[in-house]
């Protein structure tokens, strides 16, 4: 489906995404202890920077790197543990693939670091909560990726409540790519997020996945994450994250269909090509 940004190259300084075959995919690269999917795994820097190399291979068009878990009851890590984790992975891949890696975090110091190390995008789950963090990315001129969470972490699956989940999920996210607009950063380098799983029930996910398309008709690009979440375990009954990747597929091919640009995923081989056959359907007619 044809998005309605226009342009399907985007480029930037640091960095290029190419949107003209339709959606492409993230990969999630948690240097982490406690991620609820692959904490522990990667934790080991010179184990991170084989997986990235790894998923960049499999296709990934972007390594999200992350160095604080956000699963529901999580507790934040400092800004100097988060840039210790980080940026010896961020250097070393750098220098050995061209995949654009994104930092995931809501620091505007941690990012600061991260682009210092080479990272070409911004992946803020606080949507600029951190009004540095907007000042930031327009200096350095790289995309920013602004995602909805209702509450914080440590609380925001207590009791999330909405009137209407996806209006109000949209209008925040105008908002704050407004916002970003404002700071300097031009639209085709602003992603809306609606942020699944931040803050919100299985039928409040599933409404916003159901709306995605509200989204995309917005100009704004947008990502979703939707990969091995526990709404997906809910309905399918797989405790373990890692059984969840068929229930990641199915989210994957009918966000796809409806125009999104991104998605955030584990399973980086398995997903592109869940993506390219969405693609081709969707580019056919
Ligand atoms: N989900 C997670 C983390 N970062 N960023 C964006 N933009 N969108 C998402 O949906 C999103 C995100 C949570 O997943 P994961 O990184 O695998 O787990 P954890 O937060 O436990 O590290």
């Amino acid at each position: 489906m044809a998005n309605n940004i226009g342009k399907n190259i985007v480029e930037w300084p640091k960095g290029r995404l190419d949107f003209s075959a339709g959606c492409v995919v993230m990969g999630v690269l948690n240097v982490t202890p406690d991620s609820f999917s692959d904490g522990g795994r990667f934790l080991d820097t010179d184990k991170a920077i084989r997986h990235g190399l790894k998923m960049a291979g499999e296709g990934a068009a972007i390594i999200d790197i992350g160095a604080e878990s956000t699963r529901p009851g999580a507790e934040p890590v400092s800004m100097d543990e988060q840039i210790r984790r980080v940026v010896p992975v961020i250097e070393a891949l750098c220098k050995r693939i061209e995949v654009p890696i994104s930092i995931d975090t809501n620091s505007s110091e941690v990012a600061k670091a991260a682009l210092e190390a080479g990272a070409a995008i911004i992946n803020d789950i606080t949507a600029l909560s951190d009004e540095r963090m907007g000042e930031l990315a327009a200096e350095e001129q790289v995309p920013v990726i602004l995602m909805h969470m209702q509450g914080t972490p440590a609380t925001m699956q207590i009791e999330p409540k909405y009137k209407d989940v996806v209006s109000e999920v949209r209008r925040f996210l105008l908002k704050k790519a407004k916002r970003a607009e404002q700071f300097g950063i031009p639209k085709e380098r602003i992603f809306i997020d609606p942020g699944i799983g931040f803050g919100k029930t299985l039928e409040h996910n599933l409404l916003l996945l159901r709306n995605i398309d509200k989204f995309v008709t917005t100009g704004y690009r947008v990502l979703v994450g939707t990969s091995r979440k526990s709404f997906i375990g809910t309905i399918t009954d797989k405790n373990k994250p890692a059984d969840r990747i068929f229930g990641t597929a199915a989210s994957v091919a009918l966000c796809v269909a409806e125009g999104i640009s991104i998605v955030r995923v584990h399973d980086v081989a398995e997903m592109v090509d869940v993506v390219k056959v969405a693609n081709a359907i969707v580019s056919v007619g």
